[in-house]
């Protein structure tokens, strides 16, 4: 069993000096700001809606004999959830049928051809990262009989699916405490209410700990706990497949970036058709090491193709970007073609470098028009793109990445749909990189190393010095460097 507060305590108490200093200047109204950065052992049922439902149903569904029909979301957020899902309710006895979505072909929501050959009469629907907008799936599978659970941490936009349980942070406001979490995180903490003996299990952790840092949810709050928890995980008690990525893991202990972990393990598994998410489910479970080690290194392969692919439709998009669209401040591409999975990389590509919104947008297989957008927070995007709605069959996400599916099919007229309205959304100015001091010579980066992991919401150190921006860089020996980027 961990002990989460004995590891913690020193880990707070090596934080003094600079770093010290670092934290009350990013939390100045806390009067405990290492507390803030690193929150004891959250109680996860203060933070989600709708738990006793979950409970009830859970309870009802066993007594009927029924199945839960578990649906997630193709990407490493959802499928760490699905193995989350699958892994407790599995052991505590349940009939469990996973379903995984299929980006490349279908629309995000719950589709009734996808739960047709599963759900019946009695069982119980529940999604983990996906769902908080599917009104249609929802209203078939209760045509069907059958009850419906939602678990998503995603933004609701109204209306909302008519559901027996909403287990969404976003429930209680964009700002509390929970809606860091990312789709494995709601799950996890849900089930842990649920059965609290599986709060310290290693496999777990690992996979919450791998959803979390893919999704790119900030590395605050609760999120810092799990992570924290997941540090002190025992590895000879993980599954081969767990094992072969927590090796992959970079950095030394907590000394990581979110980047660095996208980059060793999430972009190796990649997303999309050909991908290793197809697999990542096996994967996960799978107990057969030298089986996983080849999986692994023919992901690691593959991944390198997708990055000169990637490189070259980076190239091509930069090319192609609507003029209208750039003097409105947003970065909007139409492209011929897009491997599977990638739309949503390129849009964040795009949206770093040139440091604004960005919408890209292609035809799936099956000839809709799709897009993916992503934005460094001067666009809220889902929020965008839930304005327009009506024009849209699916579309959601958060502030900086979202989706849709269009329903028309001319690409003239969507680009005016989009163009037409960019005018008229509120646009924040795009972030400036932060700076937390300014110093007279550069410190140790030793100092600040105390304060890792780093990622999104919680970025590396920034100094200036001179006049000049210098960013704590963990990957390898610590150092600063020269830079504009933010180290998210
Ligand atoms: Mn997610």
């Amino acid at each position: 069993m961990l002990d989460y507060q004995i590891a913690a305590v020193p880990r707070r108490n090596r934080v003094r000096g600079l770093a010290m200093e670092l934290l009350r200047q990013r939390f100045p109204d806390s009067s405990d700001p290492r507390r803030e950065w690193l929150p004891p052992k959250p109680d996860w049922k203060t933070g989600l809606p709708d738990l006793d439902v979950l409970e009830d149903e859970l309870e009802r569904v066993r007594e009927r004999r029924g199945k839960i029909v578990l649906y997630g979301h193709d990407d490493m957020d959802g499928i760490t959830g699905l193995f989350v899902g699958l892994r407790v309710l599995r052991r505590e006895g349940f009939h469990v049928v996973p379903i995984l979505p299929r980006r490349e072909f279908e629309d995000y929501g719950l589709l009734p051809e996808r739960m047709a050959p599963h759900l019946s009469r009695g069982d119980l629907l529940l999604t983990v990262d996906y769902g908080c907008s599917a009104v249609k799936g929802v209203r078939w599978a209760r045509e069907v009989g059958a009850r419906v659970v939602i678990t998503d941490h995603h933004t609701l936009n109204p209306p909302l699916p008519d559901v027996h349980g909403l287990v969404d942070p976003q429930v209680y406001g964009s700002d509390a405490t929970a809606t860091v979490l990312a789709g494995c995180g709601v799950l996890y903490a849900a089930l842990c209410s649920i059965w609290p003996k599986w709060e310290d299990d290693d496999q777990l952790l690992a996979a919450v700990a791998l959803g979390t840092v893919s999704d790119r949810v900030p590395l605050l709050g609760w999120n810092r706990a799990l992570l924290h928890m997941a540090g002190q995980i025992r590895r000879e008690a993980l599954t081969a497949g767990l094992r072969v990525m927590m090796d992959a893991w970079p950095g030394d202990g907590y000394v990581w970036s979110g980047g660095m972990v996208r980059h060793a393990i999430t972009s190796t598994v990649g997303k999309g058709n050909g991908s290793g998410i197809d697999q990542m489910l096996d994967f996960m479970f799978s107990q057969d090491e030298p089986s996983c080690r080849k999986a692994w290194t023919e992901m690691r392969q593959h991944s390198d193709q997708r990055a000169h692919v990637l490189s070259s439709l980076v190239k091509d998009a930069m090319k192609r970007k609507d003029d209208q669209a750039d003097a409105y401040g947003m970065i909007l591409v139409k492209m011929p073609e897009i491997p599977s999975g990638m739309g949503g990389t390129l849009a964040s590509k795009l949206s770093k470098i040139y440091r604004r919104g960005a919408i890209v947008v292609s035809r799936r297989e099956d000839g809709a028009l799709v897009g993916e957008a992503r934005s460094p927070g001067d666009w809220n995007m889902a929020g965008f793109l839930v304005s327009l709605k009506e024009h849209f069959t699916s579309a959601g996400g958060h502030v900086k990445a979202a989706g849709f599916t269009y329903a028309g099919t001319s690409w003239e007229e969507l680009r005016d749909v989009l163009i037409s309205h960019m005018p008229e959304y509120p646009t924040n100015p795009v972030p400036r990189p932060h700076v937390d001091m300014e110093l007279a010579s550069q410190p140790d980066p030793s100092e600040f190393v105390c304060l890792a992991p780093f990622g999104p919401d919680f970025p590396p150190p920034a100094l200036k010095i001179d006049g000049m921006r210098y960013l704590l860089n963990v990957a390898g020996e610590p150092g600063w460097c020269i830079t504009e980027d933010s180290g998210e």
